[in-house]
């Protein structure tokens, strides 16, 4: 059981579509707090952080809407960073995935004064490494992981007590599928471990995350980054950047029940849900099965539960 606390982050000025403004209040109609609450969990729900609105505006060296990104990730980072002090596990509602370089600094921070070994897993159909001298569209959602690796404006890198907020050997990156050619030599160079959607059919899921999940121990806080365009498309229409060829709704369940089974779950970005584009809100509804199954949900009693038995 965790003390879970919600927070909204309505905003799509990473994006290259406008629709994953509207993320958080779709996970909540899909009832995300009652369905973590009826797992045990103490939910807490703060709302949504404030910020500019899109301007819609070409990109400035190289980076659309830096100025209001910059804005976004500070409100998001000081409300995670909150949360964590108070010993609450912080999931971000996007929002655009731009808000994990908040998130995440908040989170690197928080495990460096409290001595926790910090892994990230970075659940995605896209790399999310590019820079501005890389990136095709200057959409800052195509920039997270390399802000936070220290590569990127300063506004970005320095949002942590540290520069870079993170370093490569932090980060598992799960399910890629589109990787621009920037990104593939930024992704060797790095040596970042990428399990690409070739190592999940190749290996297969469960043996793939065993790997990713081979170094948490009981001194590790794992964030789990949640893109939900890591699913195919078939099953998570309402994303702006959908790739065929992703993993099936139970192999996604299965990469959840697998982080959830370490009991080291410390803090949860669910991001890139835009309802613009989604059918009757399954994207937002898978989002919430997903989450459940990251918070232990399971058809079977599981042998954690047996020495106290749900009635
Ligand atoms: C592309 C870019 C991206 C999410 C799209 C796409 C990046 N690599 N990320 N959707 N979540 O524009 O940088
Ligand atoms: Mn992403
Ligand atoms: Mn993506
Ligand atoms: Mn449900």
């Amino acid at each position: 059981m965790a003390q879970i606390s919600l927070i909204g982050a309505p905003t799509d000025v990473g994006a290259s579509l406008a629709g994953c403004r509207l993320g958080p209040g779709a996970l909540r109609v899909a009832r995300l707090a009652s369905g973590l609450r009826a797992l045990g969990n103490d939910v807490r729900d703060i709302g949504d952080v404030a910020g500019p609105p899109n301007p819609r505006r070409e990109p400035v060296d190289g980076y659309k809407h830096l100025p209001e990104v910059t804005a976004w990730n500070h409100a998001v980072r000081d409300a995670v960073a909150v949360e964590l002090a108070e010993g609450r596990l912080p999931i971000l509602l996007g929002g655009d995935h731009s808000l994990a370089i908040g998130s995440i600094s908040a989170v690197a921070a928080h495990c460096r004064a409290a001595g926790k070994k910090l892994l990230i897993i970075w659940v995605d159909a896209h790399a999310d490494i590019n820079t501005n001298e890389m990136t095709p569209s200057g959409n800052i959602h195509g920039m997270p992981v390399a802000c936070l690796l220290g590569h990127g404006p300063a506004e970005l890198t320095g949002m942590s007590d540290q520069v870079p907020a993170i370093t490569a050997d932090q980060i598992h990156q799960v399910g890629l599928r589109s990787v621009d050619p920037g990104e593939k030599r930024f992704l060797a160079e790095s040596g970042l471990a990428v399990y690409d959607m070739r190592f999940l059919d190749e290996v297969g899921t469960r043996r793939a995350m065993t790997r990713v999940l081979a170094s948490v121990d009981a001194a590790t806080h794992l964030h789990l980054s949640l893109d939900l365009d890591f699913v195919d498309p078939s099953v998570a229409p309402g994303v702006g950047t959908p790739v065929v060829g992703g993993p099936t709704y139970r192999e996604a369940h299965l990469v959840m029940e697998m982080i959830a089974d370490t009991g080291r779950l410390g803090s949860l970005d669910i991001v890139e849900v835009n309802t613009a584009l989604d059918v009757r809100n399954a994207t937002a509804e898978l989002a919430v099965d997903l989450v459940e199954s990251l918070f232990g949900k399971s058809t079977l009693l599981r042998v954690t539960d047996l020495a106290n038995p749900p009635r």
